[in-house]
C-alpha cells in the first residue's frame, strides 16, 4: 500500500514537496519545486516537531531519534532528518530518494516539519562549531508541516 506525503514551504522561498513510499520497508522518494531560492546549495531537513507558532524555529532541531550526529544523507552518521541540500535550478526542481526517513514507524517524518536554510549545509563536514549538530546551514528561510497526503 503506497504511502503519501506533501509540505507546502512558506517563507522567504515557496515551493510543495511531495513524499512518496512504495511500502513501508521502502525508500521515501522526495519530488516537487522550491521556487525563489538564490544561486548555490540550501541547507534541507526534517526537523523535529510540526510546530510552527514561532515560525520556522519552533520546528526545534533535527529529527534525530537514533541520537547520532548530523552528516550526508550519504553517511551512515547521520540524523534521520538530514536531507543534504536544494540547490536552486531553473525550474526549482527536487528529486531525493532517501532509505532512512519514512512515512510510518519511528522514523515517520509526517507531523514534523521540512526547513530549508539560507546556507549550504556543510554535511558535517565543514570544522565549524555548529557542523556536527546543524551542518552550520544558517537561518531558516522557510519552512512547513509535513501532512499525510491522500494516496491513490
Ligand atoms: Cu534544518
Ligand atoms: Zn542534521
Amino acid at each position: 500500500m503506497p504511502i503519501k506525503a506533501v509540505c507546502v514551504l512558506k517563507g522567504d522561498v515557496s515551493g510543495t514537496v511531495f513524499f512518496d513510499q512504495k511500502d513501508d520497508k521502502a525508500p521515501v522518494v522526495v519530488s516537487g519545486e522550491v521556487k525563489g531560492l538564490t544561486k548555490g546549495k540550501h541547507g534541507f531537513h526534517v526537523h523535529e516537531f510540526g510546530d510552527n507558532t514561532n515560525g520556522c524555529t519552533s520546528a526545534g532541531a533535527h529529527f534525530n531519534p537514533g541520537k547520532q550526529e548530523h552528516g550526508s544523507p550519504n553517511a551512515a552518521v547521520r540524523h534521520v532528518g538530514d536531507l543534504g541540500n536544494v540547490e536552486a535550478t531553473a525550474d526549482g526542481g527536487v528529486c531525493i530518494q532517501d532509505s532512512q526517513i519514512s512515512l510510518v514507524g519511528p522514523n515517520s517524518i509526517v507531523g514534523r516539519t521540512l526547513v530549508v536554510h539560507a546556507d549550504p549545509d556543510d554535511l558535517g563536514l565543514g570544522g565549524h562549531d555548529l557542523s556536527k549538530t546543524t551542518g552550520n546551514a544558517g537561518a531558516r528561510i522557510a519552512c512547513g508541516v509535513i501532512g499525510l497526503a491522500k494516496s491513490d
